[in-house]
């Protein structure tokens, strides 16, 4: 039996007003993971969607047995949401995969083929397919992680990522926005897990809004970096 065979995944899918987008990626992602797995499920994060995504993702869920539904009643951000979706997780491996059908489920491969000696295995975009000022917004955000602590991963945001589920439940995540890869990462490292990274087909997104250069979305990250980087101090300084 070949390793990618004998693994058991859960697939975590945070979703904020994707019902463009959801019927596509979790028929997808089932099944990938159909084809790669022993068994597994999807998660799908549901924070607080004003659209038909709940309806839809009903309705989805007589259409595969194995999709769960973590709903937050209001939206609360992508951190949040991952952390609802981590907390949830059953099997030993949590693959993080966006809604958007920005990534192809079935590279998950790639990432299966280097699992045994890792407890991280990272996508990075080879090319990231955002608009201009996405990808802006992004380059300023992780030059100042990379300032403030030093090189963590070639795409810290990447949204496509495999993680040992008992390395997670050893970290204290708190982030309620997009920090939360930075957070996994600075952690991971702390914990001395073998992070290894892995090229991904990145695609353009085709349906729904991304909401992730909102003002609202980048202003909280800094806010919360900044937030963050005390915290290590203290724990620095403790240790
Ligand atoms: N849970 C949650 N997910 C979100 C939120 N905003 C965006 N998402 C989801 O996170 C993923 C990435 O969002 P997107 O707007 O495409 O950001 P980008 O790809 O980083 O520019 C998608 O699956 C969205 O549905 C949010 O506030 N909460
Ligand atoms: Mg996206």
């Amino acid at each position: 039996m070949s390793l990618a065979s004998a693994v058991e995944i859960s697939a975590v899918m945070p979703a904020f007003n994707e019902e463009a987008n959801l019927e596509q990626s979790v028929g997808r992602m089932a099944a990938a993971l159909g084809a790669q797995a022993r068994a597994f499920e999807v998660i799908v994060v549901d924070d607080g969607s004003r659209d038909g995504t709940a309806a839809l993702l009903e309705r989805l869920k007589a259409i595969h047995p194995s999709l769960r539904v973590v709903r937050h009643p209001v939206n609360r951000g992508y951190g949040a949401a991952l952390r609802s979706g981590f907390a949830a997780a059953h099997y030993p491996w949590v693959f993080l995969m966006d809604a958007d059908n920005q990534f192809d489920p079935s590279d998950v491969t790639a990432l299966l083929a280097r699992a045994a000696d890792a407890d991280i295995v990272a996508g990075y975009r080879k090319q990231r397919r955002d608009p201009l000022p996405r990808r802006l917004n992004a380059w300023a955000f992780f030059t100042l992680v990379a300032i403030l602590f030093g090189r963590l991963a070639r795409d810290v945001n990447c949204a496509f990522k495999l993680m040992r589920r008992d390395l997670l439940a050893r970290m204290e995540l708190h982030s309620e926005g997009a920090l939360i890869n930075t957070e996994v990462f600075v952690l991971a490292r702390q914990l001395h897990a073998r992070v290894v990274e892995v090229p991904i087909q990145h695609y353009p997104r085709t349906s729904g809004r991304q909401t992730g250069a909102n003002l609202r979305v980048v202003l909280r990250a800094f806010t919360e970096l900044l937030a963050f980087k005390a915290e290590m101090r203290k724990v620095e300084k403790a240790a």
